[in-house]
């Protein structure tokens, strides 16, 4: 198989996990500006991740967040999902949006508030149980404000607590996967800042616990490649949830700021056989379209991902090797950057042609007279965060 063809047939078995969220109304806290036709339900929110789907042949599941995606029967969801072609997937647990957590959740000082969290991550397992998903996926907005507020060590006690409790909770093929985020909303301690700290929880759980890289959850400058280099030698690379960042926890389109990010942490994950038929990372876009048109902009988001996976499957990684090995720092560098400044578009229009797929999915999609149904069909579409 020459190196295209052996990308393309990696590239064809690429699964992009969407965000239910991703479909509804978002915005900043100054203004969350309405669109038209957005979901009103879980079930709209199904349809528009398949439409996505079945432009892009990639994207075949849906991440659910619990509760803005609770329903009563999560078998007529399912049936939903199947029936438009896609499967759910990853569940969101949700501990930030109660008065009962300003303190925090399951690090909370008052022990009732910490119960009442791990009561909903319980809950969430058994969504999971009914769904048939495999990942539950936990980030906590705890932490501190102030010096003093509350104590730093015995907040990572009672973390580890309920930590050790969810995870105890799980069947066999079910998966903790823990996310950190350097700050927000409380901005002097955070319980889980860093890949270092959810490493660590995750190593004392165990096998099924892995760590969450969200490429928006850093300082700028940080290196993400290192930290998902270094997560895959311990085999604890879970999942990512992509987006793009120009300041913090931005959530913009995934490849948008510096595609050349997003090339050098998917080559990591390629070098790495992160890719392979075998591999349990999963790939996940996190974001919000506040200003643009939110299936587009997820299609936009998948052709992203996979442009950046093309560019790293195409790395020469003999000629790479021989470089690194002769010390030819140049070379190296060179090989990587060739890879990087292929136009691996007319390789993807191909392979989406091969999958029976429109080479052009931003057009069809367009074309699909999809977006003027929904806007005539769904009034009274509602925020992405805020029930069904
Ligand atoms: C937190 O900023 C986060 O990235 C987590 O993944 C949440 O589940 C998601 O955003 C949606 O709020
Ligand atoms: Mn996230
Ligand atoms: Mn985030």
């Amino acid at each position: 198989m020459t190196g295209r063809e052996a990308a393309k047939s990696v590239l064809r078995a690429q699964k992009i996990e969407l965000p239910s969220w991703a479909f509804g109304n978002s915005g900043t806290r100054f203004k969350v500006f309405a669109q038209q036709g957005v979901p009103r339900d879980p079930f709209e929110k199904i349809a528009d991740a398949a439409r996505v789907h079945a432009h892009t042949g990639v994207a075949p599941s849906i991440a659910l967040h619990i509760p803005w995606d609770a329903v009563d029967d999560y078998a007529v969801l399912g049936r939903a999902a199947a029936d438009v072609g896609i499967k759910l997937g990853t569940i969101n647990a949700n501990v930030f949006q109660d008065d009962d957590y300003k303190l925090g959740s399951v690090t909370n000082p008052d022990p009732a508030v910490r119960r009442k969290a791990l009561d909903h991550l319980f809950a969430c397992v058994d969504v999971m149980d009914r769904t048939g998903s495999r990942d539950l996926k936990l980030w906590f907005s705890d932490g501190t404000n102030y010096p003093g507020q509350d104590d730093i060590r015995a907040r990572q006690d009672r973390l580890a607590e309920a930590l050790s409790a969810v995870y105890e909770r799980l069947s066999a093929d079910q998966r903790l996967i823990l996310e950190y985020k350097l700050f927000e909303p409380a901005f002097y301690t955070t319980d889980v800042p860093d890949w270092g700290t959810s490493y660590a929880h995750c190593l004392k759980l165990g096998e099924r616990a892995k760590v969450c890289v969200d490429t928006g959850h850093h300082a700028p400058g940080t290196n993400i490649e290192f930290i998902v280099a270094f997560l895959l030698r311990e085999g604890k690379l879970g999942a990512f949830d992509f987006n793009s960042r120009f300041y913090a926890d931005d959530d913009l389109i995934v490849g948008a700021a510096d595609p050349f990010q997003l090339f050098r942490i998917l080559f990591e994950v390629v070098n790495a056989g992160g890719l392979a038929a075998d591999s349990d990372i999963a790939f996940m876009l996190d974001q919000c379209h506040n200003i643009e048109p939110k299936i587009p902009g997820q299609i936009r988001s998948v052709m992203n991902v996979q442009e950046a996976t093309a560019k790293a499957l195409l790395v020469d990684t003999e000629a790479l090797g021989a470089a690194q090995a002769a010390g030819d720092v140049l070379g190296a560098n060179g090989v990587l950057m060739d890879a990087y400044n292929t136009d691996v578009r007319p390789l993807l229009a191909e392979l989406r042609e091969e999958m029976g797929v429109d080479p052009d999915p931003m057009g069809a999609y367009a074309r699909s007279g999809y977006a003027e149904q929904i806007t005539g069909d769904r009034v009274g579409g509602r925020q992405a965060g805020w029930g069904a």
